[in-house]
């Protein structure tokens, strides 16, 4: 135990949306000394480091940011439907000077381990540049998409030319000018990133191992006219997005599909084609529950691909989908099946061919050998719980994170992980995370945590952990969710791990809906803290008993999954 440390009430690793908000609520509500270590030089998280060619959010603007604070919405006005990197970054900053945040925040700071030390009931955490923390509460804001997934592809070493992953871009321009690129991966980053390098690009192939659904974004800047809307209209959206099950601003249909003609099936899935966007999921409830349902949709974006894509057989490897559509996470796109007419553009099918080995100056597949000056890895992340391994995090006992983790994450509500006190997850497995628009999500659990913490401070409790059983069972309940939808039907999904090489095949995020797990936790809190094991040196109020069951079985009835 070192003599020379920084000792605060609370601590949050992260500089995105979550730290923001709750270095906020802490210091601001609550009263606590509070800092934000964050590892980048700037505010932004995510939209630090994801600055790749064509990146931008795939949730309206509108939706995409704070709404604690309606002055704060109203002050702000985005230029574009979905806002870029750049542009949430002005957000990020905007706020952060409104509520004076920065002064809390050490930049370049990365986190290599948070020890929890028994005797003081405290949280010790060490930096790369090796200062000392201590404090009372901890709460991680690393994002769920944040640890860059590169393959171990043989060769990549010897390569002479440019190599980046999407997920770690360069701040500097990068230039494609001319130049032969491979790109990998046609995930929601791959689709965004290969229309604007074929601008420039000499040559640009496109790998793909598994093709993609896509539906257009239909980015365009946005009217005054609109933008006074939204800001006069924000306390219905903020009830909109606080009531879906995914937390954007649209209801999903309550109209099934069978329960229309085909021609009336059609004109709808076109209506939401031309309007573009993620509600192309919405277009009916039950696309994302039932199989034959969703094969209407999948069909009908399949027969999209086909008529964009000129090449025939181009267009038979981009639409030669055997998984739902939103069975993975659903892209959305501006001219990425139109990419594929350009002739300084191929596709590389890898079901057709493999990678065998990146050599000095290209990629071998099995069929041929492409010479490249650069590669672009649009290989995803290990999502969710990559980032949290990347520290050393142990609670009591000594007993690590990763070890309690091996075979999946284990938390209750996705907040709290047995062993592990005053330890909150910001958007932690188990929640909705990555299936909710996420400022909305991360909003709900900020605010949760902040009462959590008040409610410890009222009531002298020092520590407060999620028990076992509350975690058994909603690890339980969070895979009944999952095998109500369709995700769990897509072997390759990031959702399960199955990107990440050795990884367990766990379903991660909640797929119950952010409105019934929002319901689900103010019941813990309304049950006493219901799960959760409060702790104070006088007593302890063991809260495992009030666990609400019927409230779980009553959320085994998923109709319309949030996702
Ligand atoms: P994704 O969605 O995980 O996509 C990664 C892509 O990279 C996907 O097409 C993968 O194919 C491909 N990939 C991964 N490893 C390889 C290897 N070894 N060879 C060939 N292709 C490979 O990540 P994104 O960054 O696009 O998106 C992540 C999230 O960010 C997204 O869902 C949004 O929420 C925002 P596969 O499908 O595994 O066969």
């Amino acid at each position: 135990m070192s003599e020379q440390h920084n000792s605060v009430d609370a601590i949050i690793i992260g500089a995105g949306f979550s730290g923001l908000y709750q270095l906020h609520t802490l210091r601001d509500q609550l009263n606590l000394s509070t800092m934000v270590l964050e590892a980048g030089t700037d505010l932004g998280g995510t939209w630090f480091w994801n600055r790749y060619p064509g990146a931008r959010c795939d949730s309206e603007s509108y939706s995409y940011c704070y709404m604690f604070s309606e002055e704060i919405y109203k002050e702000w006005s985005w230029s574009e439907r979905y806002p870029g990197p750049q542009e949430i970054r002005n957000y990020l900053d905007f706020v952060a000077q409104k509520l004076e945040l920065r002064s809390h925040i050490k930049f370049n700071t990365l986190v290599t381990s948070a020890h929890f030390i028994e005797e003081t009931n405290q949280w010790e955490l060490t930096t790369k540049n090796g200062e000392i923390y201590r404090a009372t509460y901890l709460i991680t804001g690393i994002g769920c998409i944040s640890s860059a997934n590169i393959p171990n592809i043989p060769g990549l070493k010897n390569f002479k030319g440019e190599w980046y992953h999407t997920g770690n871009w360069p701040h500097e321009q990068v230039s494609f000018e001319n130049k032969r690129i491979g790109q990998i991966g046609t995930g929601s980053t791959g689709i965004q990133a290969a229309p604007v390098i074929a601008e420039t690009a000499g040559h640009l192939h496109v790998f793909q191992r598994t093709p993609n659904y896509s539906v257009p974004a239909r980015n365009a800047p946005l009217t005054d006219d609109w933008k006074e809307h939204v800001h006069k209209n924000f306390k219905e959206i903020k009830q909109v997005v606080q009531s879906t099950p995914n937390g954007f601003p649209y209801r999903i249909s309550t109209t099934k599909v069978f329960e229309q003609s085909e021609n009336e099936r059609q004109t709808a899935y076109e209506k939401a084609w031309q309007k573009g966007g993620l509600q192309f999921r919405a277009t009916y409830q039950d696309i994302t529950t039932n199989k034959k349902a969703n094969d209407t949709a999948a069909e009908f974006l399949k027969n999209k691909i086909r008529t964009v894509v000129r090449d025939k057989e181009t267009a038979e490897s981009l639409a030669t989908i055997d998984y739902p559509y939103a069975g993975k996470r659903p892209p959305i796109d501006t001219n990425y099946f139109e990419t594929f007419n350009k002739d300084n553009v191929s596709l590389i099918n890898l079901k057709k061919e493999s990678i065998v080995k990146i050599t000095e100056n290209g990629i071998q597949t099995t069929e041929r050998h492409i010479p490249l000056d650069m590669i672009i890895f649009a290989t995803g992340f290990d999502a969710i719980t990559g980032k949290f391994f990347e520290m050393d995090i142990q609670g009591r006992n000594g007993i690590s994170l990763k070890e309690t983790w091996k075979e999946g994450p284990k938390t209750y509500l996705g907040l709290q992980t047995p062993g592990f006190p005053n330890l909150f997850t910001i958007t932690g497995p188990g929640s909705p995370s990555v299936l909710c628009n996420m400022p909305v999500a991360i909003e709900q659990h900020v605010e949760w945590i902040t009462h959590c913490i008040e409610h410890m401070r009222n009531n002298k409790i020092d520590t407060c952990e999620a028990s076992q059983e509350a975690a058994d069972k909603w690890v339980e309940h969070v895979n009944e969710a999952a095998n109500a939808t369709l995700l769990v039907t897509v072997p390759h999904s990031w959702y399960l791990g199955a990107n990440v090489v050795g990884k367990p095949r766990i379903f991660m995020p909640y797929a119950g809906g952010m409105d019934r797990y929002r319901a689900l936790c103010e019941d813990a809190v309304k049950n006493h803290y219901a799960g959760f094991i409060m702790n104070s040196k006088n007593s302890t109020n063991h809260s495992k008993n009030n666990l609400t069951n019927h409230n779980f079985d009553a959320a085994k009835k998923i109709t319309t999954p949030g996702i």
